[in-house]
């Protein structure tokens, strides 16, 4: 029987197994699927955990969320087609739920469909290499370690684990807490102090604000490239980048200084799989395209070989979903592999759009045509694709207005239509991000 490795238990990985659960119970004669999950539970990085550093065998922690984590864009445009947040949570939800209302919608879609069996946890891949015929998958599950064969090979670890840690001079003599936003958790560890954010992407913006909200005396956030420019809440300010710490003084490229308690460096990630062959490796920056993934999955090398959820991410649930429907398809045979050329081809057209986005709002566009591409070949749910592209450009504006605010909007679902209710509390005002809080009506 056909074999099918997938690596991660995350959104991605239980996308991969919704897809193919949905087949089965449409009748259709599926492979054996075995999920590998190092954590000791599902959800990826929704899973919360208060560790940082190792986890409790040894592996780096996978986990880079924090407490009190909202979803930073509208549910509407992450929403599963097939398990709306109407059915279950049995009545329209607001807008932007905290991390665990997220949590509880992922993996109840995951317990509805039985798929729980498939995923063996604690169970780490080792290292993965074809042998010109089968893929080799090497694991260790805490007892010890053994090899399996596979067909197909589907990679959905995530790139959101392992930070990218800069090096600027004085860091070594800097008397207080560095730390990279992978290992941040608890933004009341800094209420009292001045804290100095590094970056000026999603992470520095929610950072920043996180800890202003619980207590910080000051946040400054420096930026390499460009500001993020929204109207900051007292408090927080936006300076340009760090040319040095003298001790706690921070001094910046304009020549301005503030003195820091500490420092977050929300400076991104890297795309990191060391527990593969090298010829099936993806290298890649953070990218809306990333290079030698066919259709964004297949590795044109050896297309048995396929990646779920490693773009950068304006969509991330559907396009997982999306994503797991076509490679769930491709293995079933119902959709072809176009010859390699073909393919690289493909990827250049792609690469080549890339290169010409001028702002969020085309890179919104690039994203929802993507995914557009992939509803054309698979028969995953309709939903409106295009109200959510007009969502993320409203979000964008939203944010513009106001950045503590955006969070208080309410959007209408693409796959049910209903409207979503305003939340009881403005999210810069509610420090309970419970989830029975979260529900509760008032
Ligand atoms: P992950 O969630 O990272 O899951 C990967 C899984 O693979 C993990 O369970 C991990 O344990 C497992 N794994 C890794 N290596 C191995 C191995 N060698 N063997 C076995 N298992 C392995 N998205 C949103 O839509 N809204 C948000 O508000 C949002 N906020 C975010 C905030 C932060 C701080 C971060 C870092 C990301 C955020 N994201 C958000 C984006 C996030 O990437 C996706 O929501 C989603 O978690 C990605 O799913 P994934 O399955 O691809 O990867
Ligand atoms: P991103 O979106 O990859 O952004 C990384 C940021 O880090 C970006 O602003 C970079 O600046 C900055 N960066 C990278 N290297 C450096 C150095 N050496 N010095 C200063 N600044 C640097 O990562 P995020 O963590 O913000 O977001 C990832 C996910 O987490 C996302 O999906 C969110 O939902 C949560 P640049 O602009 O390139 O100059």
């Amino acid at each position: 029987m056909t074999r099918v490795a997938v690596i991660g238990a995350g959104p991605s990985g239980l996308a991969q197994l919704q897809a193919f659960a949905t087949a089965a119970r449409a009748g259709i004669e599926v492979p054996e699927v075995v999920c590998f999950e190092k954590q000791g539970d599902w959800g990826g990085l929704w899973n919360y955990t208060w560790r940082t550093g190792l986890d409790e065998h040894g592996d780096p922690v996978h986990g880079s969320m924090y407490r009190y984590l909202w979803s930073n864009g509208p549910k509407e445009c992450l929403e599963f087609a097939d398990y709306p947040f109407d059915t279950h949570f049995g009545k329209p939800i607001p807008s932007f739920p905290p991390r665990a209302v997220l949590y509880d919608y992922i993996t109840g879609r995951a317990r509805a469909s039985g798929v729980r069996d498939q995923i063996r946890f604690n169970t780490a891949v080792r290292w993965v290499s074809w042998d010109g015929s089968r893929f080799s998958v090497s694991v260790d599950d805490r007892t010890g370690s053994r090899t399996e064969e596979f067909d197909y090979v589907i990679v959905a670890t995530g790139h959101f684990s392992t930070p990218n840690v800069p090096e600027y001079p004085g860091f070594d003599t800097f008397p207080g807490r560095i730390m990279h936003s992978h290992d941040f958790r608890d933004a009341s560890e800094f209420a009292g102090r001045d804290l100095l954010v590094m970056g000026s992407s999603y992470s520095a913006e929610d950072i920043a604000l996180q800890s202003a909200k619980y207590g910080a005396k000051s946040v400054t956030i420096s930026y390499r490239s460009a500001p993020m420019g929204f109207g900051w809440p007292s408090g927080i300010s936006e300076v340009p980048g760090l040319e040095r710490m003298d001790g706690r003084t921070a001094v910046f490229t304009d020549g301005t200084s503030r003195e820091v308690d500490a420092i977050v460096l929300c400076t991104g990630y890297q795309h990191s799989f060391p527990f593969i062959a090298d010829d099936l490796r993806l290298r890649t920056a953070n990218l809306l395209c990333t290079p030698n993934l066919y259709n964004g999955v297949l590795w044109i090398d050896n297309p048995r070989m396929m990646y779920l959820g490693m773009q950068d991410q304006y969509y991330t649930f559907s396009m997982f979903d999306l994503q797991a429907w076509y490679a769930r398809d491709v293995i079933l045979g119902r959709l072809p592999v176009p010859p390699r050329e073909d393919m690289a081809a493909h990827i250049d057209g792609w690469t080549a759009r890339l290169q010409t986005l001028a702002n969020p709002e085309e890179e919104i566009d690039y994203q929802a045509d993507y995914l557009r591409d992939l509803m054309k070949d698979t028969d995953y749910p309709d939903f409106d694709l295009d109200l959510t592209r007009r969502h993320f450009k409203v979000w964008e504006h939203h944010k513009e207005e106001s950045i503590t605010g955006y969070r208080d909007r309410a959007f209408t679902s693409p796959c049910t239509g209903s409207q979503a209710p305003l939340h009881h509390t403005p999210w810069w005002t509610e420090p309970d991000d419970t989830l029975a809080t979260f529900l509760r009506t008032e």
